[in-house]
């Protein structure tokens, strides 16, 4: 990202595509029935049963697992899109901790188990859009982030909730150069942390979150861009004041706080008006983007009366 549009890598890996790898929608909805039927019993605890569709589900057939496990973004890693898959399974999960702490109730380091208990899995199929300006569409499977406040408590003068993601540079190759200033960083106001559209994903297409997509536990924004997404979440903090974030600190000409999908306000490097959704095959057309990635029906409140262009 601090380098150029990742369009401009485009044919390197369009080189890679299988045409093959595009599921169809309807073998994916008949993995859906066959989940429903065995009642969720043979998946684990974290990735938890997926049975009804939710309300915020899209409509667009999800991207194969192949393509939302080949081609990411994790610095941690390194910067090329086939890094994570490459360097991230050797990744330690568990045991996991998350430390929360500030503004809260109940802090403390929480075993990832005990953070677990009580939250409602759920899958949610979301478009996601990368500020680079390609697209997927990821079956996700996770817990709202309101949930988890409420179990650990909010205190009333919070406005705001960090993250950072885990340092351990014997595990992360990409943490041995100073590629960004680790650890990871990425916030949300407190409003937009509780919004039903706002998930800590455990888990893809049923399974067990793969480490290259965040393991063992990711944010899912899906109405910004996909940076404020932050992966492999160690520390969850509740501030009265704008936290910083790592994209915004690298550059904050490119990168706002916000960082809401927004067609009209484009990167100072290239066009945010379309994008190009990954595994759509060499010949595919480009997309249009979509205000709030298509969720303003859900969040467009949060910003009124907000200077969209200001406040990007
Ligand atoms: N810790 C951490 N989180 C991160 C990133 C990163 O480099 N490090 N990259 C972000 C970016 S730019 C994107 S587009 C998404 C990519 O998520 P995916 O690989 O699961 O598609 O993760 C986000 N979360
Ligand atoms: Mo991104």
């Amino acid at each position: 990202m601090v380098e150029r549009c990742e369009e401009t890598d485009d044919m390197a890996f369009r080189s890679d595509l299988k045409y093959s790898d595009v599921t169809p929608k309807a073998d994916y909805l008949n993995r859906r029935q066959i989940m429903a039927a065995a009642g969720g019993a043979a998946l684990g605890a974290i990735a938890g049963p997926a049975l009804a569709a939710s309300p915020y589900d899209t409509d667009l057939a999800p991207n194969t697992l192949e393509d939302i496990t080949s081609y990411n973004n994790f610095y941690e890693f390194g910067t090329s899109k086939s890094d994570p898959a490459r360097y991230a399974g050797a990744l330690t999960t568990d045991p996991w901790s998350v430390r929360i702490d500030g503004l809260v109730e109940r802090p403390g380091t929480y075993d990832l188990a005990d953070l677990l208990k009580g939250m409602d899995i759920e899958e949610r199929i979301y478009r996601f859009r990368c500020v680079e300006a390609w697209s997927m569409v990821v079956p996700w499977n996770g817990f709202q982030l309101s949930q988890l406040l409420e179990k650990v408590g909010v205190q009333s003068g919070a406005k705001y909730v960090y993250f950072e993601t885990l340092v351990r540079p014997e595990e992360m190759p990409g943490q041995k150069r100073r590629l960004l200033d680790w650890p990871y960083r990425e916030g949300l106001r407190l409003d937009e942390a509780m919004n039903p559209l706002t998930l800590i994903a455990t888990g893809l297409y049923g399974e067990v979150l793969p480490n290259q997509n965040g393991a063992p536990l990711r944010l899912v924004v899906p109405w910004k861009y996909g940076f404020k997404s932050i992966k492999s979440i160690v520390r969850i903090s509740l501030t009265d004041k704008q936290p910083p974030t790592t994209w915004n600190m690298q550059n904050p000409r490119e990168y706002g706080f916000y960082s809401n999908v927004n067609p009209q306000v484009d990167h100072p490097r290239w066009s945010q008006a379309t994008e190009r959704r990954i595994g759509g095959g060499l010949f595919s057309r480009r997309q249009e983007t979509l205000m709030f990635n298509g969720y303003g029906e859900w969040v467009a409140d949060l910003y009124k009366g907000m200077d969209l262009a200001k406040y990007f």
